[in-house]
């Protein structure tokens, strides 16, 4: 397939200022009328042709300025038209005609359960007109939608409502016009049957915008969380960024079939059902922080996507990374900083971390790509803002607003680039990011190894620090970083130590600025030897080597003032504690774990200062995976597995008693909220129920846990519990039997139900999770269900995908093939899960890339799943 290239970047030839659309929609034969307004840009050549992309188009009708095209004026594919010597400036009319009801890959215009709607980002607006499909045509749109009233009673576009109507024969018709100019992947039309929940909000100058939200019908009783959460991600962006809405209108439109979570199209945002649909019986609370999340992400994109627009897709950081920054600080102002921040750098480090560290690695802003879907990744996104949050780290606070300030004043209706943005930064505060910069364009995650060294006599404290940036595909020489630190030196009561001076790197506001490869960082005036806090707030995303007293670690845990320091000092022991028990179960002993480290646990659980969210994520034992990645080469899944079983069980027996009185002090009291306070208390005792089911009696505490839920919350954990810990078990089979009766009418929580089971730990699984594909409620063309049973499979069983005898991963590529026939980007996404498997032991990894070979040779291979495939095995 084509490479494309940041560099080979230049502008269009043409812009086109106006888009007319006419739909006449129909499931198997919709008429797209476009009237494109197209000028020569000042200084292209005027022998320039016009060439447009398309994606499996077929042309019905063409004319220029109201005349009919001769065949030797143009030459049509169904993925190009070349308009052969076009005028300076002239009308374009095309007609093409497209079957939205035989649409599986679920981009372009599609039917999701009888409801016409559409998804262009990336390159989704060719699969239904010509056009100039790149995000630096920004066009105003006016949108004419015409359907039989029946079938579709609400008709929806972007921008404003300008008129609607009836037609003959049962038809209607509605018009929409967007006053913003935008690029084409902010395209969306939608049309069908649906519910709404309307509400309105008034802004900051004083308008009123009408909101809706439309679900299927019957289902507007669980939309009343989203429709709280964009009430409040309003508000918050008027105060936290000075950001205010722009059109009359906002919808959000819930579908069952979406490729990804939402869709932040103008004014008309499009979700995945799963992220609108909440109400206690049927979310749990890591659903409703989904809803609330996702919510405000696509409402921050109308400023930080929609109003500036990337220049090309090399630069999709510029507004995901942003995008993901804001949505972050708006979760954290509304929930727990402290366990915000906590979560935000377990899922960097669970997605982010391994792609880095593995063949797909590649730069937050890439620098070229086959396929553009594939780029949609956690390095962009997520790695994205802590790009955007160490800029803020090294302005600080108030020059950071003033450099977002005059990014929204230089930059508003154009199509901008992370040198743009990098500069608003520059001119507000004077400084230099040049070094910075290469956050954005250098792969991998840079380490830092730190010793430290107390000299009483000449009461000087050193640190001596040292970074790394280990090769990544393609990259195999490194720059050195300019990598914010925050840190502090704590005294032998948790206090802060004073010191006089320092030298050997610049420290401001409690952070030490790494440009070098080496620094020696004298404190001067240091009486007694503190311990260090290193990257506090996880200022930086990096990893870090610490020669570290296990007493220092141990003391942190416990006195941090930096609550995230704090909860990294007891996850580092207790990864270091199961990485030993690793080895340890390896060289054929059964391992051990101190008291020390066991009783901390309960210490941490019986401490009533401490936030129960905070306590249940303290709690929760590094994953499977994640330790996997600390080890980083011959990984043994099933010895992993073991060790943390060990260590969860020793903690369990430690602290029996302790837990399970604050299991019971946190006891359900029917009541129900979905906020962060109630969320957590239900967090800790989930997670304490997760210890004492390991206890004898366990089944029957985590059955009576299940029938006594009055929430998904609870009735999901306690069915987690039965399941993976009581596989097979009376209670097991019954709560399964269950929830299935309870609820197999609803996919999205038979989506759950999927998922509890395709995770449940060993050998068995492969055999359970194959026979799942044939259930009723199951459907490989639905991506939701996709993703809940294989998808949980083959990203979040470690020893039953990794089976030994590699089943696991035949059945992966099997199912890879099968979903791909119908949908290239949901099968791309699935392939990804075996990008670590390098890291395994000789005997899976022969297994894994047998697998990844079978999926290579395949015939007719999507651009999509090649590019994926070729790159994991090169
Ligand atoms: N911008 C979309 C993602 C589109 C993915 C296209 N393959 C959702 C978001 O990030 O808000
Ligand atoms: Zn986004």
């Amino acid at each position: 397939g084509q490479v494309f290239k940041l560099e080979d970047y230049r502008p269009s030839d043409f812009s086109i200022p106006q888009t007319g659309l006419t739909f006449r929609l129909s499931p198997d034969a919709t008429r797209v009328t476009a009237v494109l307004t197209i000028e020569r840009r000042d200084g292209a050549a005027a022998s320039a042709s016009l060439v447009l992309d398309g994606d499996g188009l077929v042309l019905k009708r063409i004319a220029i300025d109201g005349r009919e095209l001769a065949p030797a004026d143009y030459l049509a594919t169904p993925d190009q038209l070349t308009i052969l010597k076009p005028p300076a400036r002239f009308e374009l009319l095309l007609e093409t005609e497209i079957a939205p009801a035989s649409n599986e890959a679920l981009m372009g215009l599609y039917r999701s359960s009888n409801v016409y709607c559409t998804q262009c980002e990336a390159e989704g607006f060719r699969r239904i007109t010509y056009f100039l499909d790149r995000p630096d045509i920004l066009s105003i749109y006016t949108v004419r939608i015409e359907a039989r009233m029946d079938e579709a009673p609400l008709l929806l576009s972007n921008g404003n409502p300008v008129e609607s109507g009836p037609l003959t024969d049962g038809w209607h018709y509605a018009r929409w016009h967007d006053p913003f100019p935008k690029p084409s992947y902010l395209f969306a039309l939608v049309a069908g049957n649906l519910g709404q929940v309307a509400d309105s909000f008034v802004t900051m100058s004083g308008r009123k915008v009408e909101l809706g939200i439309y679900v299927e019908p019957g289902k507007e009783g669980l939309a009343g969380y989203a429709m709280d959460a964009l009430k409040r991600s309003m508000q918050w962006d008027e105060q936290a960024f000075g950001r205010e809405y722009d059109l009359d209108v906002f919808n959000i439109v819930a579908v069952s079939d979406f490729n990804m979570g939402a869709m932040e199209n103008k004014g008309l945002n499009i979700f995945n059902d799963k992220y609108v649909l909440a109400d206690r019986e049927t979310a749990t609370d890591a659903d409703f922080a989904n809803i609330e999340a996702i919510v405000a992400h696509e409402y921050f994109h109308n400023w930080t996507g929609n109003r500036i627009t990337c220049r090309d897709w090399f630069q999709l950081c510029l507004k995901e990374g942003l995008t993901v920054f804001r949505d972050h600080e708006f979760s954290a102002d509304q929930r727990s900083r402290a366990v915000k921040r906590i979560a935000e750098v377990r899922t960097l480090r669970a997605h982010q971390f391994p792609e880095d560290q593995g063949p797909l690695a590649h730069p937050v802003r890439p620098r070229r790509y086959r396929e553009i879907n594939n780029f949609y990744t956690a390095t962009v996104y997520e790695k994205g803002s802590e790009v955007v949050r160490m800029i803020r780290t090294i302005l600080g606070p108030e020059a950071f607003r003033a450099g977002m300030d005059l990014y929204f004043e230089r930059h508003d209706g154009e199509a901008a680039t992370i040198e743009d943005f990098l500069k608003v930064f520059e001119d507000v505060s004077g400084r230099d990011l040049s070094q910075f910069a290469l956050w954005y364009h250098q792969a991998g995650t840079p380490n830092l190894t730190v010793s430290s060294t107390h000299n009483p006599a000449a009461r000087e404290f050193t640190l001596e620090i040292e970074q790394s940036v280990p090769p990544t595909p393609s990259e195999s020489r490194k720059r050195l970083m300019h990598i914010p630190l925050a840190f502090g030196l704590v005294g032998a009561g948790g206090e802060p130590v004073a010191y006089g001076g320092v030298e050997g790197a610049a420290v401001e506001d409690g952070v030490i600025h790494i440009r070098k490869r080496r620094h020696m960082v004298r404190f001067s005036g240091v009486d007694e030897r503190p311990a260090v806090s290193l990257n506090r707030g996880f200022s930086a995303p990096i990893t870090l080597s610490v020669e570290q007293k296990a007493d220092d670690q141990f003391f942190l845990a416990g006195h941090d003032s930096d609550a995230f320091a704090r909860w990294q000092a007891f996850n580092t022991l207790l990864t270091d504690a199961l990485i030993a028990a690793f080895r340890q179960i390896l060289g054929g002993a059964k391992p051990a774990f101190s008291a020390r480290l066991t009783g901390l646990a309960g210490k941490i659980a019986g401490d009533e200062t401490l936030e129960p969210a905070y306590c249940a994520l303290a709690l929760s034992l590094p994953g499977e995976a994640d330790i996997a990645r600390d080890i980083g080469r011959t990984i043994d899944p099933d010895a992993i597995f073991a060790a943390r079983e060990a260590l969860a069980l020793a903690i369990a027996r430690a602290n029996q008693d302790a837990f399970a009185n604050i299991y019971g002090r946190l006891a359900d009291d029917g009541r129900f909220s979905p906020d962060a306070a109630s969320a957590g208390r239900r967090a800790l005792r989930n997670t304490l129920l997760d210890y004492l089911s390991l206890l004898p009696g366990g089944a029957s505490l985590a059955a009576w846990h299940f029938e006594a839920a009055t929430n998904m919350t609870d009735r999901a954990a306690a069915l987690t519990v039965l399941a993976h810990r009581h596989d097979g078990s009376p209670e097991a089979v019954k709560a399964l039997a269950g929830f299935e009766a309870r609820y197999g009418a609803d996919p999205l929580v038979m989506d759950k139900w999927f998922q509890i089971q395709a995770s449940v730990p060993g050998p068995k699984t492969v055999e359970r999770v194959r026979a799942l594909t044939g259930h009723a409620a199951f459907s490989m063309a639905n991506p939701n269900r996709v993703r809940s049973l294989v998808g949980t499979f083959s990203s979040a069983n470690q020893t039953g995908f990794h089976r030994a005898d590699g089943e696991g991963y035949r059945f992966f590529a099997q199912t890879v093939l099968e979903v791909e026939k119908r949908n290239p980007q949901v099968a791309a996404r699935l392939a990804t899960a075996l990008r670590s498997w390098r890291s395994l032991e000789p005997g899976r990894q022969a297994k894994a890339r047998e697998a990844l070979l079978a999926i290579a040779g395949a015939e007719n291979l999507s651009a999509d799943l090649r590019d994926i495939v070729e790159r994991t095995l090169a």
